[in-house]
């Protein structure tokens, strides 16, 4: 056994304040719905797994006896103690472990996955810790006097998230509480084995105030909690209160690999097991009513029927209108900042995150300019916390905001991926639609600068297909001014904006090449068409992005110098795709070339070739254009490997 300290904890023998008793009750009320669970696996009735808080449950019963009902509780594997202290909906919480429609998040959630009107769990560990920030921060920004609470287990000061969110959440003052609930084990690994200095410390590296707990003396830690929330609330600063427990089942159903007598010595010691030696007829009583309404609410959550589900994102499969596109000669990046200061004097919820964007230097490529001196405290510089940003973005859309995060370079989206992924893609569909979380990051993405392997990629392909994470590129056929507007009015939903570097400084196209004609389609994002007006196309173009530009050249050069007759398809949301224009266009060629910067290997490419495959169109050539390899800082080499026009050229003259 690697828990050597001495464990010399008071208890508490006996409620000295009857006004204590519903507390106690609360406590009670939360063991003897876990053990049900707990029951309700053994019988076959429940499926996966859950974590129990018996032997915790004054943790979460003490911080909520402290909170407002606005006060946002966010939670992690082991909420069913915070849930059930903050709201007791048994048949709720019951219906959403046993799957059932009538549960908290319809049933998608599970035992890790809770909501409710302030609350908000997940199972990734520390994942929540700066979407907690960002609900403290909009709290912040609206003036009200609210706070946000992120429990946490010691296990997860493993997480760098945590330190990013703390960092922030110092710095900008924000009413965060972190609750570190140190129960001495991480599911089999004690804390010893795996954690330097202390909590304290922690705290005090980023000037955070910090006070401490336990369990069994929760007469005491109801008032630990109670300072701790008026701290933040009233000072609008963050605090860390670490509670010291133990859990006596298992990590999760069975899985126990502790020193049996450890968990019986803390069996003993058990507050709920101490009141009741201390006061058997009480304890009897209060007992009684809650296994009774714990039956009750088992069987009403049993005669729900199961859950259905809803997917956020709808497919937007469609044969649109087309019409003729036009578009003001403007440079890319000056219609990108037009829409952002349409999007902040639109809308007083906009506000923008991003790593040196603020001031005159306006962000590495320029698009936010002064907008932090037009628009003050809604422009704010960041650390370089790419996860941070988006957790926080997140955190204020959740809570009233409308977020935009500047990501510096696209090829730092794989810092954000787990939040993007496993929170702001999912929190609409696993709680079941009781959340909006608006929110966009924009990035650029994108080569041909010499910028070398880290900061030249296009790397949205691992972005595409994420259940509920919309995917937009810029063209230069569209004007990113309105692609934005739509955007900032109509937003449903976590959205990814992919800008293109090279675009930048150029001016959107306003001219058709001679013999096409441009059309856009009447989807909210638009397509863009480039057909011939005087024949039947050959071969079909697929690109997005910046790579329109290259496939124009070449639909020209293959008209002047092969003969061939093109038609391109760019679509501009990029999942969920509308793939009817592409199939379309490929039942007249049978011919098609997918044109993308990145990755071909599962990339948008296969994507649409796919598509057209199920649609039952019948291909004579199919060819993917792109670079699956690592972009070369040698500038001429990396020009030689990525997709250009003259490859395009190459490709489409191999079809004949
Ligand atoms: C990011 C992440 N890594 C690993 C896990 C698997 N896991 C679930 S709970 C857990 C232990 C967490 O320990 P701690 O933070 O101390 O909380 P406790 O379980 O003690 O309440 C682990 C490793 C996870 N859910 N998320």
């Amino acid at each position: 056994m690697l828990n050597t300290e001495k464990q010399t904890h008071p208890t508490t023998a006996e409620a000295s304040n009857p006004s204590l008793l519903p507390l106690i009750r609360k406590a009670l009320l939360i063991r003897r719905f876990e053990e049900r669970l707990l029951h309700l696996f053994s019988e076959g009735k429940l499926n996966g797994t859950v974590h129990t808080c018996v032997g915790q449950e004054w943790s979460g019963v003490a911080v909520n006896a402290s909170l407002l009902p606005q006060d946002i509780v966010f939670s992690n594997h082991r909420g069913h103690g915070h849930y059930l202290s903050r709201y007791e909906d048994l048949v709720g919480l019951f219906a959403e472990v046993m799957g059932r429609a009538i549960g908290i998040a319809g049933g998608m959630g599970g035992s890790q996955h809770l909501v409710g009107p302030s609350f908000y769990s997940n199972g990734i560990q520390g994942g929540m810790t700066p979407v907690a920030t960002g609900a403290a921060l909009a709290f912040k920004l609206q003036g009200l006097p609210y706070l946000s609470v992120a429990f946490i287990g010691d296990g997860t000061l493993g997480e760098g998230i945590l330190y990013e969110s703390l960092n922030i959440a110092s710095k900008w003052q924000v009413p965060l509480l972190i609750v570190v609930e140190n129960n001495d084990y991480a599911q089999s690994t004690n804390r010893l084995q795996t954690q330097s200095g202390s909590v304290e410390k922690r705290a005090a590296a980023f000037d955070l105030h910090y006070d401490h707990g336990s369990t069994w003396e929760w007469e005491d830690l109801l008032v630990k909690a109670q300072h701790a929330v008026d701290y933040v609330r009233s000072k609008q600063q963050p605090a860390i209160l670490e509670i010291k427990t133990y859990r006596l089942n298992a990590h999760s159903k069975g899985d126990d690999n502790r020193d049996v007598a450890e968990v019986e010595r803390y069996r003993q010691m058990d507050p709920l097991n101490v009141w009741a030696r201390a006061n058997p007829n009480a304890f009897v009583a209060i007992d009684r009513e809650v296994s009774q309404r714990i039956s009750e609410a088992v069987e009403e959550a049993d005669r729900s029927p199961l859950c259905e589900y809803r997917p956020a994102l709808p497919s937007i499969r469609r044969s649109p209108s087309w019409r003729t596109a036009t578009v003001e000669r403007e440079r890319h990046v000056d219609s990108i900042y037009r829409a952002l200061v349409d999007g902040f004097e639109s809308n007083p919820r906009l506000i923008m995150l991003g790593e040196d964007i603020e001031g005159a230097y306006g962000g590495a490529f320029k698009a936010t300019r002064d907008l932090s001196l037009r628009f003050p405290g809604r422009v704010r510089n960041t650390p370089i916390s790419e996860a941070a940003l988006v957790g926080i973005s997140s955190g204020l859309a959740l809570n009233g905001q409308l977020a935009l995060v500047e990501i510096m370079f696209g090829d730092f989206l794989t810092l954000t991926f787990d939040q993007l992924y496993q929170h702001a893609a999912k929190f609409q569909i696993m709680y079941n639609g009781r959340c909006s979380l608006p929110m966009i990051v924009r990035t650029p993405m994108g080569g041909r600068r010499g910028y070398g392997p880290t900061h030249s990629q296009s790397i949205e392909k691992f972005f595409l297909g994420i259940p509920g994470l919309k995917v937009i590129a810029l063209n230069n056929r569209y004007s990113p001014f309105q692609a934005y507007q739509t955007l900032f009015r109509s937003i449903d939903g976590p959205s990814l904006v992919i800008e293109n570097k090279i675009l930048y400084t150029r001016f959107l196209e306003t001219t058709s090449p001679d013999g096409f004609k441009v059309e856009c389609s009447d989807d909210l994002y638009p397509t863009v068409r480039i057909s011939p007006t005087f024949a039947d196309p050959e071969v079909t173009l697929v690109c997005y992005g910046g790579m329109l530009e290259e496939a124009e050249i070449a639909l020209n050069r293959l008209l002047d110098e092969h003969d061939i007759v093109c038609e391109i398809i760019c679509p501009m949301q990029l999942y969920p795709l509308n793939a009817d224009p592409i199939v379309a266009s490929v039942a007249k060629t049978s011919r098609l070339l997918t044109v993308e910067e990145g990755p071909m290997t599962a990339g948008f490419g296969a994507e649409v070739i796919s598509n057209t495959a199920e649609a039952g169109i019948l291909l004579r050539h199919a060819k993917r254009l792109g670079f699956d390899g690592v972009i070369p800082a040698c500038h001429a080499l990396e020009m030689s490997l990525l997709p250009t026009a003259a490859t395009i050229v190459d490709a489409v003259t191999g079809m004949f």
